[in-house]
């Protein structure tokens, strides 16, 4: 079956689980006569845009907001590590959209086309169905955009067997059956010379594999090799020490600065270029191909936003208060806006209660006062029942919750990324009542 009939499958089978919320007014862009406008506007309908819609929806009420999100699904996209080995499937990670965005607010499904801050509009669709909904305040949330396309050869590559990627719905699937497959080569990881959503979860893979070739009594025959574009092996040296005994007691090797250009799926191959030497490409064979993907800022920033996106194309937003630095009725949230931290939904969770608190006092005339610290956190699993638990702000420095060394790894912290994160995602942040482990850091304090 291909990926998309695959994928269909899983919508249908969430929809049974999952009864859509009756009360969401959902109109596509064709169906909505005439502008509308709202009080608020969220593009995007992921982990930022749906937490902070439900904030809103509890004090300036549901019918004053507007949604825009063209998928039907929304995915719990941090669980895609596990499905990639085998500990969860894409449908766990999955739910309707209906059921995730709050009851009776407006859901205009369909995708952002423009932003105009100058008229306070967003554009929505394309051609004879576009639309104009217009908005006193706007939250862009629409997250980064995955690049396959930037490495030659791929997106048709994944066609192949070996060939995955935890990053994408559409291929996630093919990890486990990747790992199942594999008998004896190379099994190449790779990390893009591009900013990326949860910088641990390339290397979290390559962990997995390790210990699902061991279970399976193939190691001996397999070469793990992690080619990374960075010059570290995490950006938080508190961890990345942690993480190279991993790598050496396991036997991985790893090579920094190594970018891939490009996959030849005909003779099973992985082109590299070296950083550090231009022009310098080094060809390496695989059985078995797990590709991060290059990624960046939507074109509907980048390109279609006059005065949103800042030099790199993120939403431009001052770093403490979340709100746009040249219009005060904007603010972003998530991987789409250019906050120098580690773009995670733990991060989100860390930004959602500041951006409500300081949005509410400019609906109400005052000036934003909470300030985000750049909290953000990467559980990085290294196995079947073994996590580090990452948490750190804007300078790099450990933001621990628990009263216990962290960077070690750990069967607890394990078992709160598999059982305890889902359970918080899908019913406190999702609903508006989860802004990050912060008060729980100050509870264990005394602990420490
Ligand atoms: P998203 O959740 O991606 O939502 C963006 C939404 O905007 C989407 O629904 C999209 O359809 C919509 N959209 C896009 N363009 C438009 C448009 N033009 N108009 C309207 N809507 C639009 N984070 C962690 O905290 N811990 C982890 O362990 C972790 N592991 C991860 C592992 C993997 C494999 C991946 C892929 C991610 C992981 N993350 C993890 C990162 C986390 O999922 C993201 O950082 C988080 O989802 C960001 O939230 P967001 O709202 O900014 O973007
Ligand atoms: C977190 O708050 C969060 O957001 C929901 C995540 O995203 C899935 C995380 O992965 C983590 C680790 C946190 C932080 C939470 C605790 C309890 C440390």
């Amino acid at each position: 079956m291909s990926c998309q009939k695959l994928l269909l499958c899983e919508v249908h089978s969430l929809s049974r689980r999952f009864p859509s919320v009756q009360n969401i007014r959902k109109f596509s862009s064709k169906r909505c006569n005439g502008n509308r406008r709202f009080k608020l506007v969220v593009i995007g309908g992921g982990a930022g845009g749906c937490s902070i819609a439900a904030k809103f929806a509890k004090t300036i009420g549901p019918k004053s907001i507007a949604v825009i999100e063209p998928s039907d699904v929304h995915y719990y996209q941090p669980m895609w590590t596990l499905v990639g080995g085998g500990m969860k499937s894409l449908a766990d990670s999955g739910r309707p959209m209906s059921s995730v965005l709050p009851s009776s607010i407006e859901w205009v499904k369909d995708q952002a086309t423009e932003i105009k801050p100058s008229k306070h509009t967003v554009v929505v669709g394309t051609g004879s169905s576009k639309q104009e909904i217009q908005y006193d305040y706007l939250v862009i949330a629409v997250g980064i955009q995955l690049q396959y396309e930037k490495i030659k050869g791929l997106p048709q590559a994944f066609n192949s067997p070996g060939v995955c990627s935890n990053y994408s719905s559409l291929y996630v699937n093919k990890t486990l059956q990747a790992l199942k497959d594999f008998n004896k080569g190379n099994a190449v990881f790779t990390f893009p010379n591009t900013p990326v959503k949860c910088a641990g979860a390339p290397q979290k893979i390559l962990y997995i594999a390790d210990q699902f070739l061991r279970k399976n009594g193939k190691r001996d025959n397999a070469k793990l090799i992690y080619n990374t574009s960075l010059g570290v092996l995490f950006g938080v040296k508190h961890y990345a020490d942690s993480l190279w005994n991993v790598v050496k007691s396991r036997d991985i090797s790893v090579n920094l600065r190594r970018n891939l250009v490009e996959v030849n799926a005909r003779n099973k191959t992985a082109i590299f270029e070296d950083l550090d030497n231009a022009g310098k490409l080094e060809t390496v064979s695989y059985e078995m191909l797990h590709v991060t993907p290059p990624m960046g800022a939507y074109d509907l920033i980048k390109k279609n936003s006059e005065d949103i996106p800042d030099a790199a194309g993120f939403v431009d937003v001052n770093k403490g208060t979340l709100q746009h630095v040249r219009h005060p009725n904007v603010f972003a949230i998530g991987d789409c806006a250019n906050l120098p931290t580690a773009k995670t939904a733990a991060a989100v969770a860390g930004e959602n209660g500041i951006l409500f608190r300081n949005l509410t006092n400019v609906m109400n005339g005052k000036e934003p006062e909470l300030i985000y610290d750049g909290y953000t956190s990467c559980p990085l699993v290294t196995g079947y029942d073994k996590c580090i638990l990452a948490e750190f702000d804007y300078n790099g420095q450990p933001l621990e919750t628990f009263p216990i060394d962290q960077s070690k790894e750990r069967r607890s912290m394990f078992l709160m990324k598999k059982d305890v994160m889902p359970e918080i995602y899908w019913n406190l942040m999702l609903k508006g009542n989860w802004n990050g482990p912060a008060p729980f850091r100050k509870l264990f304090a005394p602990f420490k």
